[in-house]
């Protein structure tokens, strides 16, 4: 597990060399965006239950054949595995916002989902796409000017973005 620095550090030192003025540079946005950073992930940890049956619920609607007999979600015990499945990439999601990197969505979360889901005839295109519902409620919280001292987040939602891309595209 690495956040943006511990990365920049191991991989200037696997080459020998210092740390650039655009690694620092890019470092320096990590750090001036702190509060922000800090203020997505409690508005979405605050919302994850919301965000979670939300996308789930609108899953189920798109594809009724999930959760009807045959369905791989079909009776209560799978409808809250699934729930929880998208409950758990939600919390690494945040994880990794707070870090500013991936790792460790990569090593704890995503690293064999997907053959995970194929042994268990879990389909990974509907997976994908309650991650991606996931990501559209998640961005509308994190941009919600409610309360707050309107500013830039553009970069922070592209990031957040990025995660829930990177979860959708591992299990599909
Ligand atoms: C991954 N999901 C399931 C299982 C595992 C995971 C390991 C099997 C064991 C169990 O049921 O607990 N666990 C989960 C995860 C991590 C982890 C992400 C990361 C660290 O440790 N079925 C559908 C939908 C989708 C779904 C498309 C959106 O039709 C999910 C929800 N996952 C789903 C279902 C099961 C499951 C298990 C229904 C139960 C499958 C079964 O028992 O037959």
């Amino acid at each position: 597990m690495l956040d943006a620095f511990t990365k920049v550090v191991s991989q200037a030192d696997t080459q020998g060399q210092l740390v650039s003025n655009a690694q620092i540079d890019a470092l320096l946005a990590v750090v001036k965006d702190g509060a922000k950073r800090t203020d997505v992930v409690n508005r979405i940890t605050g919302n994850s239950s919301k965000i979670v049956t939300d996308a789930g619920r609108a899953l189920f609607a798109e594809q009724p054949q999930l959760i009807a007999p045959g369905g791989n979600a079909y009776t209560n015990r799978r409808v809250s595995a699934c729930l929880r499945d998208l409950d758990i990439i939600l919390r690494y999601v945040t994880y990794a916002v707070f870090l500013g990197d991936p790792s460790v969505l990569d090593d704890r979360c995503l690293n064999g989902l997907r053959e995970t889901y194929l042994a268990l005839g879990v389909p990974t295109s509907s997976m994908a796409t309650g991650v991606l519902k996931m990501k559209e409620a998640a961005i509308a919280i994190a941009n919600d000017r409610n309360n707050i001292t309107p500013g830039d987040c553009s970069s922070l939602v592209a990031e957040l973005s990025s995660y829930f891309d990177r979860a959708a595209a591992a299990v599909s």
